[in-house]
């Protein structure tokens, strides 16, 4: 089965000159497909090839060229330190491609990016790597047929259409600001402005009619009063990846005159669940399940529990992982996300937690605790390492590393940890502690570490 282009609005859409910001610099549409047309032509033929997605035209332009060549993008984190680089490397087997966004090529596919066929086994779209509750990041593999999908259900639910600006300031490496937050704007045909950084001075001063942020972003606008009352101009602001606070979305609500719409995914899902743009928007509620997507919450009396789905946004499976893929699944084929969520008799979603503490959320960013613990346990002063999630305003969670060790000092080990992996994996805070507690078998327990 061929394949259907994904980014339908790059492919003879807007002809503005500044259809596309990134960081403060601009291209044309036109422009963006000469740059893509050149590196599709560079990785025409491989099996994959990854980028270095910092925040700049270079990344959107790798991206698109990797959809117009039919070969999978793995973005890498800019930060991400050396073991992490390595570990997506190797395991992708994929290699780093240097872009020069000056190079232009009329790639022969570039009339559209249907890319070669992706169904039936095919190759994905892109790799994305993200954490689990032990071990190393896993690649997500996420096929062209889920993101077009997901992408439209986005557009009708949040009435996204070419006359919209989006603005945002989100890492090109994730669902939320790469597969939403550019991929989006060339399927819709919005102009799309990304701010570099998501500070709220830059939010403000984008004038933009769409804006999203993860919940640590509105915290920080919310709390600059002007630049929350510039944001009275736009249309939606949406927020998402994390749960955003009840006192934030009153605060936004209050400042910008908008209440914020709440969505919610994961990167295995892409967004399965959202609030509408003309539907009901409550704190802590997320609206309801996109089209084609079925919910349902499992094992339960008292009707929270875990949140399972169904639908075809769902991702082909971790990247040579086939057990860790299956483990994903129940025996009936639903996907179990290890989020607990009720469901109103209105249908409307809340997330009221995850089932495992091993998950941490910080910023937005999803952090595997193990992959924090075994960075901290390959210090040689390291006997023995807990990391956990802790409650924090601004960043959801911050992360809380207790250790065993002897004749180190705490910003030695966040320095030894950076040196290793990205900068939102460095533990905030260490404890040193003389044992961890354990139970009968010599399990440890992180339920029973002091509190901080
Ligand atoms: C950080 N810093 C530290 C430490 N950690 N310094 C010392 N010790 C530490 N442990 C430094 C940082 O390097 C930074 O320095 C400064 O402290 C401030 O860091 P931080 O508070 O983290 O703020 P930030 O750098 O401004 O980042 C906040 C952020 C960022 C912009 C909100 O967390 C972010 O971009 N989050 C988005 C994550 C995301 O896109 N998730 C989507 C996943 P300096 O200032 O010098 O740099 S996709 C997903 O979840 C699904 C599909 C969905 O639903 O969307
Ligand atoms: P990631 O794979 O980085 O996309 O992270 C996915 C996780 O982010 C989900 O399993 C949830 O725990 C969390 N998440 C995403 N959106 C929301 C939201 N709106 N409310 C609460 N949690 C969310």
């Amino acid at each position: 089965m061929a394949s259907v282009p994904l980014l339908t609005a790059l492919h003879g859409g807007s002809d503005r000159p500044d259809a596309l910001r990134v960081d403060g610099r601009a291209c044309s549409y036109e422009e963006l497909l000469g740059a893509a047309g050149a590196v599709a032509r560079r990785v025409s033929g491989r099996e994959a090839f990854a980028v270095e997605a910092g925040a700049s035209l270079e990344t959107v332009a790798a991206v698109v060229g990797g959809l117009l060549a039919g070969v999978p993008v793995v973005p890498v984190a800019p930060d991400a330190g050396p073991d992490e680089r390595a570990h997506v490397l190797r395991d992708s087997g994929a290699e780093l491609l240097p872009v020069d966004f000056a190079e232009r090529a009329d790639f022969s596919a570039a009339v559209d990016d249907a890319g070669e066929p992706d169904a039936g086994g095919g190759r994905p779209a892109l790799v994305l790597y993200t954490s689990g509750t032990t071990g190393p990041p896993k690649g997500v593999m996420l096929s062209r047929a889920a993101i077009a999908e997901d992408l439209d259900a986005l557009a009708r639910a949040w009435e996204w259409t070419a006359d919209d600006t989006l603005v945002h300031g989100l890492p090109l490496f994730h669902v939320h600001g790469l597969v939403l937050g550019v991929l989006g704007a060339l399927r819709v045909g919005s102009r799309l402005v990304h701010t570099g950084r998501p500070t709220p001075a830059a939010y403000a001063a984008a004038g933009g009619s769409l804006y999203f942020g993860v919940p640590t972003v509105w915290h920080r606008v919310a709390r600059e009063e002007a630049a929350a009352r510039a944001l009275s101009g736009a249309r939606l602001l949406v927020s998402g990846s994390a749960p955003l606070p009840s006192p934030v979305f009153a605060s936004l609500a209050e400042l910008t005159g908008h209440e914020p719409v709440e969505r919610y995914g994961m990167t295995e899902t892409l967004i399965t669940v959202s609030a509408r743009a003309d539907g009901p928007r409550a704190p802590g509620a997320v609206g309801v399940p996109l089209p084609g997507i079925a919910t349902r919450i499992a094992e339960s009396a008292d009707g929270i529990g875990e949140l399972q789905l169904t639908g075809p946004t769902l991702f082909d499976g971790y990247l040579g992982r086939p057990e860790a893929t299956a483990a994903a699944y129940t025996d009936d084929g639903w996907f179990r996300t290890g989020d607990i969520a009720a469901i109103d008799p209105d249908g409307t979603h809340r997330i009221v937690g995850r089932a495992s503490t091993d998950l941490i959320k910080s910023g937005g960013y999803r952090i595997g605790a193990g992959e924090v613990e075994n960075a901290l346990l390959a210090h040689p002063a390291v006997r023995e390492a807990a990391v956990v999630g802790a409650p924090h305003t601004d960043l959801g969670q911050e992360i809380v590393a207790y250790v065993v060790a002897d004749g180190v000092s705490a910003s030695e080990l966040t320095d030894f940890v950076a040196s290793r992996l990205s900068v939102h994996k460095r533990p905030r805070q260490v404890r040193f502690l003389g044992e961890l507690p354990r139970n009968a078998m010599g399990k440890p327990q992180k339920r029973l570490l002091p509190p901080l």
